[in-house]
């Protein structure tokens, strides 16, 4: 790393020995996980120098956009809309990390069973290691799940920053009514930090940007359908991932690079995995960098991912929104038909989860499922129960993991995964 990077990271206050173990944790993690992997796409070498360049020539590029006068803002969730962010001339990034940090410190101010995704975000903020956290110029916290809802009362404390969206968690015309005039409420909120009114044009252009990103997307996922399976579960999780980080425009091109390799190796019958391998869909919680232990330990079990039902995976990424809309109005209701439909399991009821995973392992001819539950996340490993029950009626093989961020049940993991990968074959 350039001298230039440290000097940054230590204006944005970041504790530089502490900053330094997590990215060579990271550097090697990714060295052992990702590069090792056979027939990847030639196109995923942008993948490669943005995972290299995640905590240097991405934060100099936001705090060059900071210096020319924009704003930046980071999220924890797939609930708060980025057309709004975008079209107030401020950019919006994922502040979601799957990785421990500073846990004995974070068991001061939270409960030891709270889930991996909540004290990583706490670990980064007290172990001062995040360079996206101390970038941003306003933190949306949501009140989702109970355990992140409380936690922000925590993190108020940490950081100055913070705007607590509320969330509906009930589908009915009182919940989207909710939604609305959150929406509205944040739109006045980033209107105010930026200083930029939203205008019809500049929401539609945002609109056309965030539906850009998510289409390519979707033209990945599609890709993935083909067996021999086009590209691995790792390197789709990671696009999916860096899809919070990144430069929009970017990201959009360099996602549908990648897709006009896939078609030629589709059409070349050339794959990651050989035909035949068997087809596993993941669903469940939000795996962020650099958790890759579970897709890691199926795809060295003989096994491929073909979709994740998540939101850094189909649950995030799906639908678009309506780019119709003449008048703001028109297009702040549009995009909350859009979100309104995103299936988190903090919603109840959530039939709408039961049936995507459903549709989801018929579009991707997936041979089995894998629910993924971080440990102590009250509302997906409650959900999984009735999924793993109704898929099996279904006769669709399905597995349920409870785990964490560490490394201590690699062992055990691996074992159930190699015999459902055998049950499966
Ligand atoms: S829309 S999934 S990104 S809330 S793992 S913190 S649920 S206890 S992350 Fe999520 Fe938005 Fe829903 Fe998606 Fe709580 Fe569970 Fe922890 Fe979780």
């Amino acid at each position: 790393m350039s001298e230039d990077y440290r000097s940054m990271w230590a204006d944005l206050g970041l504790d530089l020995e502490a900053h330094d173990a997590l990215l060579g944790v990271l550097g090697q993690a990714y060295q052992d996980i990702y590069l090792p992997q056979k027939n990847r796409p030639e196109a995923m070498g942008y993948f490669d120098f943005v995972m290299s360049e995640v905590h240097g020539l991405r934060i100099r590029e936001l705090l060059d956009e900071k210096a020319a006068g924009r704003k930046i803002i980071g999220s924890y969730c797939v609930f708060v809309p980025e057309e709004i962010v975008l079209a107030a001339n401020a950019t919006l990034v994922g502040l979601c990390s799957g990785a421990d940090f500073a846990t004995e410190d974070v068991e001061r101010l939270l409960p030891r069973n709270t889930c991996a995704l909540i004290k990583s975000a706490f670990g980064f903020k007290i172990g001062k290691v995040c360079p996206y956290l101390e970038s941003a110029d306003m933190i949306v916290g949501e009140n989702t799940c109970d355990g992140k809802k409380k936690a922000y009362e925590s993190l108020n404390d940490l950081v100055e920053n913070l705007y607590v969206m509320d969330l509906p968690q009930v589908k009915s015309k009182d919940g989207k009514a909710l939604l609305r005039s959150e929406y509205n409420r944040f739109k006045a909120a980033v209107e105010s930090l930026t200083g930029v009114l939203i205008t019809a044009e500049s929401l539609k252009e945002a609109i056309r940007t965030v539906n850009a990103k998510r289409a390519a997307v979707h033209r990945l996922s599609f890709l993935r359908k083909a067996d021999p399976a086009p590209i691995s579960g790792l390197d789709a999780l990671l696009a999916n991932q860096v899809f919070f980080y990144d430069n929009p425009a970017r990201f959009t091109e360099s996602v549908n690079k990648i897709c006009d390799e896939l078609e030629k190796r589709i059409q070349n019958k050339q794959g990651a995995f050989p035909e035949k391998t068997p087809r596993i869909l993941v669903s469940g919680c939000p795996q962020a960098v650099p958790n890759w232990k579970l897709p890691m330990i199926v795809e060295t079990a003989g096994a491929v991912i073909v979709g994740e039902e998540s939101c850094v995976g189909e649950r995030g990424t799906r639908n678009l929104t309506d780019e119709a809309g003449k008048t703001v109005d028109e297009m702040l209701d549009a995009i909350v038909d859009r979100y309104f439909q995103v299936d988190c399991a903090i919603f109840t009821p959530n039939a709408d989860r039961l049936n995507h995973i459903q549709e989801m392992v018929a579009a991707y001819k997936a041979d089995g499922v894998i629910h993924y539950g971080l440990q102590f996340c009250q509302p997906y490993l409650m959900e999984a129960i009735p999924v793993e029950k109704a898929l099996e009626e279904l006769n669709i093989p399905c597995l349920r993991i409870e785990t964490d961020y560490s490394m201590e049940d690699v062992g055990q993991l691996k074992t159930r995964v190699e015999a459902f990968v055998e049950q499966l074959r």
